[in-house]
């Protein structure tokens, strides 16, 4: 029988604010300022024992983090069983349970929810319930993980704390708790030394495919500007773990990973500065300028191999200052071309027809034209666009492909691989059985083998995506400038502005037009096509602009891109000045 007392009293002691008309679930979760939290939190704890019950005792995760949002906020990622995002038929009951008026609400639903899933055997008992916890550095993600931890304690949950961790590490733990996703890995300690370790020694595993062969890939070589890695924390858990990681990494070389490993130094860490501010993959994307590097005095040449992360380090980009000091940006686009170019040209070594398994990118609506073009003209690939979020492009990966990558432009992303891509790597270990270790079919089949476990497969991963990219970079022989100049982006503008509800803009499936209001896209097509015609450029992408309400923070996002930087500033501009004017902006207007 449930602990209807212990946890009545929990929930009452944590009410609704009134401040606050209704929680929503966003693009990552509940996402709010802290103090609005407590109340959703109390019964997020029970929501998250319920969802293990419901699947049979399957170990679940909740997050506590606001990612790049500033401080001041916090929010809630939740683990489901295959440590991916919580299933899309899950959020409404999460809603429901956060949005109960009262306790005596909270458990009748809690009751009807349980019944309906069956999660109760006939004596009204849950079955064992599993719930990993995990934190960012923020102030409050202590006591608001307290409050989680509490009441799926009451509802007789076995909690695993694990303190503060970054968001991918909480979701590798879920998923390899469960044994979802990886087949061919072996299976890991489900805490940080495990992680640690899987991706320390996959690594190395791929860069010693490189260290035998010459002229393999490029020339598999660390050139000097790619010999020390500079990584900019944003002032979040991601600098303090990387720091942690650093020290397996350092003994890497001990272990018989004999070739050049790029020394790691990271700078921004809680305290040096504010968090996410002026720093971090969503500075340094959004505004494509460098991050401050608070306290390092190291500049110029120090800094040609440097990454961001985000606060919660989900997401990385890639950036360097060129000789003549001008920024180059080598966001999530960047790293889906690279990942996916390398994946298949590895795959053909073994396959040359390319059939065996389906490979494909998805992006987002903000991903730039050049990479779409790039990735279906030049690398040849299948290319979806998804909505916004994490849930649906990991969704479409899923979905669509054998080995689907994803990366959001604003670096989340990673890569998964399906059963047909297990069956052809076990079907190529059988037939290349006894060829010699340098032959490239060979070479290919090692480097393919390991990226499951190399690559965060449950979500986006700062950490693994940043070696994974170090790790091509070194087989290819190439540094950020050499990447770089695969493509160029076209100029793009991203922008946000206030409105008073922004549920007014409502947009189409993958988020390139808007559905309402009706003159706002009447409005934005009109500027797409005088910038066309404007710009009379006769390639490539032409002008493009959209806009859509954010489900992390409260404004409403444009995006614009053109053939110069003026014309995609002018139509972001352009944009900002018609939401304002027709969906309820706040404050003064935009001007142009
Ligand atoms: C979250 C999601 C990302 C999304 C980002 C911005 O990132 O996980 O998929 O791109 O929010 O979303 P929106 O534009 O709706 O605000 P994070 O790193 O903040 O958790």
């Amino acid at each position: 029988p449930l602990p209807d007392a212990e946890l009545a009293a929990l929930i009452d002691a944590y009410p609704k604010p009134s401040r606050l008309s209704e929680y929503s679930y966003g693009t990552a979760g509940f996402r709010y300022e802290a103090s609005l939290l407590p109340c959703a939190f109390v019964r997020m704890g029970i929501f998250t024992a319920l969802r293990s019950a419901s699947l049979g005792g399957e170990e679940v995760g909740a997050m506590i983090t606001a990612s790049h949002n500033a401080e001041r906020d916090n929010g809630m990622k939740l683990a489901d069983s295959h440590g991916g995002m919580l299933d899309a038929d899950w959020e409404e009951h999460a809603v429901s349970l956060a949005n109960a008026p009262d306790s005596k609400h909270v458990l009748a639903l809690m009751r009807t929810l349980a019944n309906r899933v069956g999660t109760t055997a006939p004596d009204g008992k849950f079955p064992p319930m599993v719930v990993h916890i995990g934190r960012d550095t923020r102030s409050h993600s202590t006591p608001l993980a307290e409050l989680v931890i509490r009441s799926a304690r009451a509802m007789g949950a076995t909690v695993i704390d694990h303190g503060t961790v970054t968001t991918p590490m909480l979701h590798h733990f879920v998923m390899h708790a469960n044994g979802h996703m990886l087949p061919m890995c072996i299976p890991q300690r489900c805490n940080e030394g495990g992680y640690y370790e899987i991706v320390a020694m996959s690594y190395a595993a791929l860069l010693r495919t490189g260290g035998t062969i010459v002229g393999v890939g490029g020339g598999c070589r660390r050139l000097p500007s790619a010999s020390t890695l500079v990584i900019d924390g944003a002032c979040g858990i991601g600098a303090i773990k990387v720091d942690e990681f650093r020290r397996i990494f350092a003994r890497l070389s001990d272990e018989g990973c004999t070739v050049g490993l790029p020394s790691l130094r990271v700078v921004n860490f809680p305290g040096d500065g504010p968090l996410n501010v002026d720093c971090g993959a969503e500075f340094v994307q959004k505004q494509q300028s460098p991050p401050k590097f608070y306290g390092d005095s190291a500049s110029g040449a120090s800094r040609q191999y440097v990454t961001s992360f985000d606060g919660d380090a989900d997401r990385v980009v890639f950036h360097y200052e060129d000789g003549g000091g001008e920024f180059h940006l080598l966001d999530g686009d960047k790293i889906a071309v690279l990942v996916s170019s390398f994946i298949q040209d590895e795959l053909r070594c073994i396959d040359p027809d390319g059939t065996a398994v389906k490979c494909g990118v998805v992006q987002t609506a903000y991903a730039n034209g050049s990479s779409t073009l790039y990735l279906k003209n030049v690398v040849k690939t299948n290319v979806v666009i998804a909505k916004t979020g994490v849930k649906f492009v990991h969704a479409a990966a899923h979905h669509h492909f054998d080995v689907g990558v994803y990366f959001e432009a604003n670096g989340h992303g990673t890569v998964l691989f399906g059963p047909k891509f297990y069956d052809f790597i076990a079907s190529a270990e059988a037939r290349l059985r006894g060829t010699p270790r340098h032959d490239r079919a060979n070479i290919a089949l090692r480097r393919l083998r390991v990226l499951p476990a190399l690559v965060n497969q449950s979500v986006g991963d700062a950490m693994s995506d940043m070696m994974l990219v170090d790790a091509i970079l070194f087989l290819r022989g190439w540094d950020l400038s050499t990447w770089a100049s695969l493509y160029s982006d076209m100029p793009s503008k991203q922008a946000k502005i206030k409105v008073a509800d922004r549920t007014v803009i409502t947009t189409n499936d993958n988020e390139t037009a808007a559905t309402a209001p009706v003159a706002l896209q009447i409005a934005l097509q009109a500027a797409m096509d005088a910038m066309a015609t404007q710009e009379n450029a006769k390639d490539g992408p032409k002008p493009r602009c959209f806009v859509r309400p954010s489900g992390t923070e409260d404004a409403v996002r444009v995006y614009a891109e053109a053939n110069t930087q003026k014309g995609a500033d002018s139509l972001a501009s352009e944009a900002m000045i018609l939401i304002h004017k027709l969906c309820g902006g706040v404050g003064a207007p935009p001007q142009p």
